[in-house]
């Protein structure tokens, strides 16, 4: 072992395994595609995974008992996505939309987290049933989740997010697709959508490396 690599690195770097090779995360991923019913008013293509609207820094710093906390905002330039012609007094009815969403790498997700939207002043609102399929690696398969997501509501003027759980975890998850129906009425869209990514348990061989570290470390001391 290189001798300028002092004890503290060497604590640093076993701190730094420990501390990343568990737990979880709520992350963002890159929205790769839409139906042209959305393309259509295809000026927020990417605001439901840009994290517009939630306060700055909110998702990085979630954690389980906060996540269902965060609040986006309200109103029609939120940064949301619409589905429906956002236009006063037009509505579509039957208007639905497929929200591709692609990760860089592979991660393990194990639930979904949707801010539905509602123009203000409405709280019976957004997009409806939805479809939840996963790809890992050849193609979109059968529905995993399936379900009706509860109307925006506007209440004391905050809007939180609806979780649905996977029901387990879907390892090499590359890309998530959602297709909803409106609940109703014009101005019809989504605020956010964000992602529980956890992190595999670690491995016989990396508890092993974890081990031996600790065990130079112990050798080193007994010598200085
Ligand atoms: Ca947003």
């Amino acid at each position: 072992m290189n001798k300028k690599l002092s004890s503290k690195a060497i604590a640093l770097l076993s701190l730094s395994l420990s501390t990343t090779l568990w737990g979880q995360s709520f992350i963002s991923a890159d929205l790769a595609s839409t139906s042209d019913t959305v393309a259509t008013f295809g000026t927020n293509l990417d605001h439901t995974t840009d994290q517009s609207g939630l306060p700055a820094g909110a998702l990085a710093a979630a954690t389980d008992a906060t996540i269902l906390n965060i609040s986006h905002d309200l109103g029609f330039d939120a940064g949301i996505q619409f589905v429906d012609a956002p236009e006063a007094g037009v509505s579509t009815g039957s208007t639905s939309g497929t929200f591709d969403y692609t990760f860089n790498s592979a991660v393990d997700i194990t639930d979904v987290y949707v801010w539905n939207y509602s123009q203000s002043g409405f709280g019976n609102r957004g997009l409806g049933d939805y479809n939840i399929f996963v790809d890992t690696g050849s193609g979109f398969g059968s529905s995993i989740a399936t379900g009706t997501l509860n109307a925006a509501n506007y209440v004391n003027g905050s809007h939180f997010a609806q979780e649905i759980d996977l029901g387990g975890t879907h390892s090499g998850v590359v890309g998530l697709r959602i297709s909803a129906l409106n609940l109703g009425g014009d101005s019809i869209g989504l605020d956010e959508v964000a992602f529980r990514a956890v992190i595999p348990e670690p491995s016989y061989y990396t508890l092993f490396a974890g081990s031996l570290v600790l065990a130079i470390l112990a050798i080193r001391k007994r010598r200085s």
